[in-house]
Parts: C-alpha cells; structure tokens; sequence
C-alpha cells in the first residue's frame, strides 16, 4: 500500500484546501486534473458542501456556475464543459448546442446525475457566516432548484413517482453491477464489448431523440429507478422545504408532499428486505446490493424497522463486517463484486460520506463515528484518490480528487 505519513487534523485541513484551490478554474472546481477536466454535477455539489464553512463565497459560485448550464427544461446537466478538450465524450458527441432546450453558449452534455444540490444549498446556508450572502445565494438559486425539481417528475418512467435514471452515468456510480442486467437487456448492450462502448452508444441514443422526457418516458431501453438518486432527490425535497419556509418565503408544503411520494414509492417498488434498483423495463428488481440500496437511508423519515435491516445489512460481512477499509460499493459476497473496479467494489469517499449523514439522521450516532473515522484514515493514509481498495486501503484512480478533499474539509468540520 502506498505509504503517506499519518497527518494531524489541522494538516489534513490545510492539504484538503490545497486542493480544492488547485482544482479551482476561477468559475468553478474540477474534479481531478488532468482526467476530469470540466465540471461535473454531483461533484460540485459536494465541493459546495466541503467549501460552505470555509469559503460560502466560493461554494455560492461553485453551484451557480454549474446551473448556468441548466436546461430549459429544467435538466441540470451532468457535465458543463468550459473548454473544448481533454474529455471524452466531450461537446462533439453530446450536441447539445443543437437541442432545443440547451442554454445558449455553453456546451454541455444531455443526462442529469443525483439531485443533490437543495441539499448543498441549503448546507452553504447553514453554515455561512455571512447571512446577508448567504439568503442572496439562495434566492439566486431557488428558481433553478425549483425548476430542476420539476424536471425529476418528468422522469417517471415507472409511473409511481420515482425518478428514472436513463444511463449508467446519471447514476454517478458508472460501473455498478446494478446496470449489469438492464445494460445487457438494451439496444446499447451487446455482448462482447466493454462497459464503455456500451454506454457510448446508450448516450448516443439519448442524443439522437433529442434527451426527450416523452421519449425516455415510452420508449428508451434502459430506465432503472435508483434507490440513491431518489433517496438523494428525497433528502433534497427536505431541503427545498426548510429553503422555502426559512428564506424563500414560499411554501414548503409541495416539497414536503414530494418527499412523502418517494418515500411511499421507494418502500412499494425498491424494497425487498433491502433496496434494489429496479430495471422499469423489465418491471423487476435487479438481484445485486451496492451502496446505492443504502441511499433511502438519507431520509429521516424512513420507517424505524426498514432503518434496523438497512443497519445490520450494512455492518454485516457483505459491506463493513468484512472489509478493512469500509464502505465497499457492492456486496462483497456477491459474484459481481471487484475490489479494483471503479463502483464494483472499491469504498469512496462520497458515498461513505453520504452514509455518514444518513446514521446521524437516525440517530446512529456510534456507526456514524465509526463511518467518520474510517474514512479520515481512508485519506490519512492514502491520500485524496478517487477511491480506494475496500481490504487493504490502497488507493486507485485519480489523485488530488476534488469531492475526496471536500468532503475531508466537511468530516474535519463536525
Ligand atoms: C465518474 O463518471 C464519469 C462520467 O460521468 C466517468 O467515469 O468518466 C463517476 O465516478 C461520477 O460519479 C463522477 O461524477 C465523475 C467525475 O468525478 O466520474
């Protein structure tokens, strides 16, 4: 294992900033130098949430340039480019200058990813110090959230009121074996090709029916409801409604009535003594637990004994109970599970995060030390990578990883 001297708080603190203002382009952070050269959706959410006590200002950019990219229909994009290269698949692919929806000027692609930024909206207003700032943000913001969350409904493939995910990369959890089966089951997924050409031509449909909500809705082939886009999207609802009745002045009873919705929806299609993402196509469960069957988790409102079999599920040897260095993205006792490939088994420091907030939304507070202080070491000793080996920590991908930081600076800070 690569070897890092164990740092104190403090340094950690420092080297997380370091870089989160190395990442910085001056509108807004990317996620890594060099591999991830644009702005990615969930990712700047996360860098909001790890700046909002340090720097509100700089969070406050960091979402308001990703949603200069929003859509008209309401779409936050999952990638906003600000320059041409370095990516693929970059702006020649996506087109979207060509749909008729995309915002004018900026390339961006055609899919959305978890809807979390309410929820970094809220957390900068939370924590910023300066209030007058912070209540202009989020009144600059509201009508983007506001939009992005009527767009999810459109999204409702299933017809139940949760949100579809019409690509692996929506998702944000790329290679999960979740997608295995409704991947394979596409137009886009004959076999023999790797992950990748699979989802070139999976977007590539998304783009030649012009990224139509009636098109995914009746037609595209792969529509898969998350249980942690929705849990994601659920803990966002809450968000809008504490947003609106604290600053926005609007009333926070829609949201409220949209939480409940997916909660209902979420316990009706998902779950099956655990949560498992559902293939609408298909019109059955996938048989495989990642770390997205945790994502309801997030909602406090979920009911006591679902949070009890969430619990032992994940401190049992299929997640926590068996690895070194916890949270593994998939059931290590699953055939799909792969300790080196990217979500098919490696731990991260985003969904270990989220994971975090969700044992102290439920008052766990003792797993919610234990998922803190393994992920401090995650970083301590293997620096800011993109993720980790779940047995013996090391870490792959990337280096100078911009949530991995952020996220750091947010743990450091509680
Ligand atoms: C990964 O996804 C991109 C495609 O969006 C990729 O594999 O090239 C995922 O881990 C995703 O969650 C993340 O937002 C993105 C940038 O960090 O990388």
């Amino acid at each position: 294992m690569e070897g890092r001297p164990a740092v104190d708080d403090a340094a950690l603190g420092r080297a997380s900033l370091a870089v989160l203002d190395a990442n910085w382009t001056g509108v807004s952070t990317v996620p890594a130098p060099g591999v991830y050269p644009h702005q990615w959706s969930l990712d700047s959410a996360f860098v909001a949430i790890g700046l909002a006590r340090h720097d509100a200002a700089r969070a406050g950019q960091e979402l308001l340039s990703l949603l200069a990219g929003q859509w008209r229909t309401g779409m936050i994009p999952h990638i906003v480019f600000h320059h041409a290269g370095g990516y693929f698949p970059g702006p020649s692919m996506w087109r979207s200058a060509e749909a008729p929806d995309a915002p004018l000027g900026t390339h961006t692609s055609g899919l959305t990813q978890p809807p979390l930024h309410a929820y970094a909206v809220w957390r900068v207003w939370r924590q910023a110090a300066d209030r007058d700032l912070a209540a202009r943000f989020v009144r600059l913001a509201w009508p983007s959230l506001v939009a992005q969350h009527k767009y999810l409904e459109t999204r409702d493939a299933g017809g139940a009121g949760l949100a579809a995910i019409v690509h692996p990369w929506e998702s944000g959890m790329d290679d999960s074996p979740a997608w295995d089966e409704p991947l394979a089951a596409s137009q886009a997924g004959r076999c023999g090709d790797g992950y990748h050409d699979r989802y070139f031509r999976l977007a590539v449909l998304c783009r030649d029916h012009g990224y139509a909500s009636s098109y995914y809705r009746d037609e595209h082939p792969f529509a898969v409801e998350d249980p942690l886009f929705n849990g994601i999207w659920l803990l966002s609802c809450d968000a809008m409604a504490r947003l609106a009745s604290e600053v926005v002045g609007a009333d926070p009873e829609p949201f409220l009535e949209a939480a409940a919705r997916i909660r209902a929806a979420l316990l009706d299609r998902l779950w099956d003594g655990a949560f498992y993402a559902r293939d609408v196509r298909a019109g059955r469960l996938v048989p495989v637990c990642t770390i997205g069957g945790f994502g309801p988790m997030l909602d406090p409102g979920l009911p006591r004994h679902v949070v009890e079999a969430l619990t032992s599920l994940l401190e049992s040897a299929s997640f926590m109970g068996a690895a070194g260095y916890p949270v593994p993205s998939c059931d290590i006792r699953a055939q799909e599970f792969d300790r080196g490939q990217y979500w098919r088994g490696p731990s991260w420091i985003s969904t270990n995060w989220l994971l975090a907030q969700a044992a102290a939304a439920h008052g766990l507070d003792r797993l919610s030390e234990i998922l803190v202080a393994s992920t401090l070491r995650l970083v301590r000793q293997g620096g800011f990578r993109e993720c980790f080996d779940p047995f013996d920590g090391t870490g792959r991908g990337c280096r100078d990883f911009s949530w991995s930081a952020a996220l750091t600076l947010d743990l450091l800070g509680r």
